[in-house]
């Protein structure tokens, strides 16, 4: 399956695109089920909202030890890490070969998933999530270029009420100072130039299957869970070959995997 001109068109200029009903509803329904059982006996490496909002910058760019985190009493997961060791079933949705072509139209090369970042199922809890503020992904990442792409699978539905994801578009071409870039490299909500940019943001309900990818340079945000259940999507990274990741950073930890 590939990309109409027009959707690869979209994708360049928006930094980001709907695959929509992309993913079979039955193996999205069994990625969930394992990714449960994961969460529920919160089988490490995690990563916590206490975690999330506490750590520092280093800590996400520079190589750490991500099993020794938890000796916290009451924990909320936020993400599952490091997920395409840890289950076959995740396995192959990241290698899955229906969107592999569609990945090679936007990165313009051949496909390599980035095991360093993202490979998560990622989690928005009832009550105790938090907020995402708006941020590029590519902040914390150490590559020779910006060749990277999310690829965002809802295992299930995802809307305002309990955070699904929202997107400034064109963002990810444009130049930003460093002013407009708080703690930890957050965009300013508050900053005048942000406040009218943040007012083109898009976002649109998602349904078990959707797929969205999207640019690592994209300004993103989403709202904590107001509802009552967890929201539980998938989210891996994929880079083309010639992005080289930086030797002793981070990003050079984790094994590559090349989809040939
Ligand atoms: O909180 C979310 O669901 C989005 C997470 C996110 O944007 C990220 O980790 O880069």
């Amino acid at each position: 399956m590939k990309l109409t001109i027009s959707q690869l068109d979209d994708f360049n200029t928006n930094g980001y695109l709907i695959l929509r009903n992309f993913a079979d509803k039955a193996a999205c329904e069994a990625i969930l089920d394992v990714a449960q059982a994961h969460l529920k006996h919160k089988i490490e490496p995690i990563e916590t909202e206490v975690g999330y909002h506490t750590k520092s910058k280093e800590y996400r760019t520079k190589v750490v030890n991500y099993n020794s985190i938890e000796d916290e009493e009451v924990v909320t997961v936020r993400r599952l890490r490091q997920v395409y060791h840890r289950d076959i079933l995740f396995k192959n949705w990241m290698e899955n070969r229906k969107i592999r072509p569609i990945l090679e139209q936007v990165l313009d090369d051949k496909v390599v998933i980035t095991t360093a970042h993202h490979n998560s199922i990622m989690t928005k809890m009832p009550y105790t999530s938090s907020e995402t503020a708006w941020h590029q992904d590519r902040r914390y990442w150490s590559f020779t270029d910006d060749n990277l792409v999310s690829v965002w699978l809802a295992l299930d539905e995802e809307h305002s009420q309990n955070g699904v994801l929202e997107f400034i578009p064109k963002s990810h071409t444009m130049q930003f100072s460093q002013e407009q870039f708080g703690d930890k490299d957050y965009f300013k909500t508050e900053h005048p130039l942000n406040k009218s940019l943040i007012e083109t943001k898009q976002s649109t309900n998602l349904s078990r299957g959707d797929v969205v990818l999207f640019h690592c340079k994209l300004l993103h945000r989403a709202n904590k869970n107001s509802t009552d259940t967890p929201k539980i999507s998938f989210v891996y990274t994929v880079k083309g070959e010639r992005t080289k990741a930086l030797k002793g950073s981070r990003s050079a930890q984790y094994p590559e995997i090349l989809l040939d």
